[in-house]
């Protein structure tokens, strides 16, 4: 841990071209011997928390790594306050659609009061399981089922809002309904086709992902629920199109009269293309802030290109840059990037339940 936090401290008050360095690190590294522990202050959790998106190979969204607003919620004592953290979070990351990058902070792994939250992401639609298939999201059915073992019920429609299930050292799950005007959604309509518009599709307006943990200067952080705003791509060319999700380009193509016969009509195709364009439009006239995969790559190039100015190499998992529509327009698709692991991050954890 010491030498954890050595490096992250010394990154940290480097970049602030701060003599305090020898200072600090001469406190923590006391703390450390004396109880085992220390912690970050709130400034330098808020950059460690930066840092950890700057530092997260997968997202194509860095170029706005230094603009997130870091809420620190290390104080929470009960499941009343984590609940009131959360709800707080999303209003103010919604912010009526012009969406703030935000990340809020809850007490550390091996604390009293150490939280998990158990939701993959903070709003989601449920997943039923039924004779003939699901209903909802397929993505969502073993935590659908985990919130009905705590009594939860949904109304069984495609788009049920998930409660928010969360713990508290190690006590048990406690579940609560997210208030339904704090949860924004987009209906997904197309401009000249009525038959799309029968299929009422829609979306959430704010990805809130709430399984991973933050982990900075030697110390995780279990819960550390993070958003941004959508690129269009993850609803129209993944959630809404995967067949495993809710599978929709087969009516999609019906609505347009795509003819279905042959593969090689390209019928999936012009059909991503026709979703795609939705629920751009469809974002764009509801005010809610979204990027195309087009403009998601030309900002990542600009994030290169500072990142190659302050002298720091970016490192990148090709295979989750590239955009699932059209990859080969964009110029992530034609350049290799390297995997390598950097700390601060958010990473992966065993899931609570299942
Ligand atoms: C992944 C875009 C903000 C951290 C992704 C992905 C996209 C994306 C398209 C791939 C998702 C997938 O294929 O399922 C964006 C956009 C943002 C944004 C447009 C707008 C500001 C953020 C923020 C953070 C973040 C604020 C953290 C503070 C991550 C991480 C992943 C990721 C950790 C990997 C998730 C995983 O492995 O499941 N992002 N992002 N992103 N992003 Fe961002
Ligand atoms: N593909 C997932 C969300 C993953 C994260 N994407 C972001 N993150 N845009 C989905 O729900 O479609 N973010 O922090 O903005």
């Amino acid at each position: 841990m010491i030498e954890d936090a050595r490096q992250f401290l010394k990154e940290y008050y480097d970049q602030q071209s701060s003599r305090y360095f020898d200072v600090r690190f001469q406190e923590v590294s006391d703390q450390i011997e004396q109880t085992g522990r220390y912690d970050l202050t709130t400034d330098e959790l808020t950059y460690a928390a930066k840092v950890a998106w700057r530092n997260s190979n997968r997202c194509i969204g860095r170029l706005f790594w230094d603009r997130l607003t870091v809420v620190d919620a290390r104080d929470v004592q009960s499941e009343e306050d984590v609940f009131s953290y959360l709800f707080q979070h999303i209003e103010s990351a919604t912010n009526d659609g012009s969406i703030r990058s935000m990340v809020t902070i809850f007490p550390e792994q091996g604390s009293l009061y150490e939280v998990r939250v158990w939701n993959h992401q903070l709003i989601r639609y449920a997943g039923h399981e039924r004779e003939d298939g699901v209903i909802g999201d397929p993505d969502s059915v073993s935590f659908t089922k985990l919130c009905e073992s705590l009594g939860w019920q949904g109304e069984g429609s495609d788009y049920d809002i998930l409660p928010l299930v969360i713990q508290v050292g190690n006590n048990e799950p406690h579940l609560k309904e997210i208030p339904a005007n704090l949860v924004k959604e987009v209906k997904i309509e197309h401009q000249d086709n009525e038959m799309f518009n029968a299929l009422r599709l829609k979306w959430y307006a704010v990805p809130i992902i709430s399984d991973m943990k933050l982990t900075a200067g030697g110390i995780d952080f279990p819960a550390a629920p993070f958003n941004g705003w959508y690129m269009g791509t993850e609803i129209g060319a993944r959630n809404l199109a995967d067949p495993f999700r809710y599978n929709k380009l087969p009516d999609i193509a019906d609505a347009f009269s795509f003819e279905r016969n042959h593969d090689s009509m390209l019928w999936k195709d012009r059909a991503l293309v026709e979703l795609n364009a939705a629920v751009l439009q469809s974002f764009k006239d509801a005010g809610v802030t979204i990027v195309d995969h087009h403009t998601a790559a030309k900002q990542f190039r600009h994030f290169e290109q500072l990142e190659e100015k302050s002298g720091r190499d970016v490192t990148g998992d090709w295979t989750w840059l590239i955009p699932p529509l059209s990859p080969a327009a964009t110029h992530v698709f034609h350049k290799p990037y390297e995997d390598i692991q950097r700390v601060p991050n958010y990473l992966y954890q065993q899931a609570p339940y299942k």
